[in-house]
């Protein structure tokens, strides 16, 4: 098998695999841009299959963190750019010394299942995953119960990765996760509010487009606050947030689905009258959304669409629809590759350290 350690020497190497998510309730505008604390609440489901998996080991003799991308040592991309990652790395110390001691630079390799920038999450499950294997590298834990005999929590862990990039806050639990905003930074936290077993849900992810988008979440979160349509969407939120709340708990699809195409495309309406006007898709998702509503309306699919800050529609169905609606869009929509996912679990860490011989 190939090597997925970042050097030679396994010391201390632990692998962290965290999930992405999709929001149901968008986080879009911050209260608090360097702190990342949310202008409202905002609710995920948690991805069984998007995924980023990062390895970290502590690394003797380093002045800084080493980052590359990849699945093995011998071919990883080192990255560029990385000084978000290395401010993110070295603030994460501190917090992490505050429960022993996080000596050494680190060696750390990444990997996505999925292609990044284009509605699929990879900030949320990048820095979740940077965050859970940094941890275990510097406390030398072995997984998340020696995580938490450290008196280190799922809590800490969502709130420190929040720091990082927002959304990933929401992807250290799993099923589906609020993060309530709290009447301070201090006060905002994520956490499952229902697990992946209360409903499994299918998500098809349709690949319109698979370029990086041109504006990125963090300028997107910014212009927000000068379109007109901003303070209407602020003053509704907390009753669609009630209405979803109450779909999910009575597993009620088409409810949940009715709200969701009306907070995604609310959230789209927003970045659009934004002074800075900022589309995240074009023509073809137009089209593609109009397709779904008019086989929906026709009793011919029963799919909900949600769209992330990109052109690639997430569509909600039951999983016992999943092959129908496969064979729908791949007959009219034949060049539109499809990345199919589900409701899963939370991140997990675990000590590579034994295994070094057989990766
Ligand atoms: C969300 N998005 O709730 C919303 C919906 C995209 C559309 O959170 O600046 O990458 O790193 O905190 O988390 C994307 O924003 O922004 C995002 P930063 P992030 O998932």
């Amino acid at each position: 098998m190939v090597s997925i350690l970042p050097t030679s020497s396994a010391t201390g190497a632990c692998r962290a695999t965290a999930p992405s998510n999709i929001a149901l309730i968008k986080y879009w505008g911050k209260s608090d841009a360097s702190l990342n604390w949310p202008a409202n609440d905002s609710l995920s489901m948690t991805l069984s299959r998007a995924h980023t998996v990062t390895t970290a080991k502590k690394s003797q003799g380093m002045a800084a963190h080493r980052i590359a991308f990849g699945t093995s040592s011998d071919t990883a991309i080192p990255a560029r750019d990385n000084g978000k990652a290395q401010q993110y790395l070295e603030w994460l110390r501190t917090e992490v010394r505050t429960f022993g001691p996080a000596e050494g630079a680190l060696d750390i390799l990444t990997n996505n299942s999925f292609p990044s920038s284009c509605g699929i999450a990879s900030s949320a499950s990048g820095f979740a995953a940077l965050t859970l294997a940094a941890v275990g590298a510097w406390t030398g834990a072995k997984n998340m119960d020696q995580l938490k005999a450290l008196g280190i929590s799922t809590a800490h862990l969502s709130a420190w990765a929040r720091r990082g990039s927002g959304s990933a806050c929401r992807s250290i639990d799993g099923g589906f996760v609020r993060w309530t905003r709290g009447n301070s930074p201090e006060q905002q936290s994520a956490g499952t509010i229902f697990c992946d077993d209360h409903w499994q849900l299918a998500d098809l992810i349709v690949m319109i487009d698979r370029s990086a988008k041109k504006v990125s979440s963090t300028e997107g979160h910014a212009r927000t606050w000068t379109s007109p349509l901003m303070k209407m969407r602020m003053s509704g939120l907390s009753e669609r947030m009630k209405h979803v709340l109450e779909a999910i708990e009575s597993r009620d699809l088409e409810r949940l689905g009715t709200l969701i195409e009306t907070e995604a495309t609310e959230m789209h309406a927003v970045m659009m009258t934004a002074i800075q006007r900022t589309d995240y898709f074009g023509t073809p998702t137009i089209n593609f959304i109009s397709w779904l509503r008019n086989r929906r309306a026709a009793g011919n699919i029963e799919a909900w669409f949600t769209l992330d800050a990109g052109a690639n529609p997430h569509l909600l169905c039951h999983p016992q629809h999943v092959a129908h609606l496969r064979e729908q869009i791949i007959k009219n929509f034949p060049d539109y590759k499809i990345l199919e996912d589900q409701t899963g679990g939370g991140a997990k860490l675990e000590s590579l350290e034994e295994k070094s011989d057989g990766h």
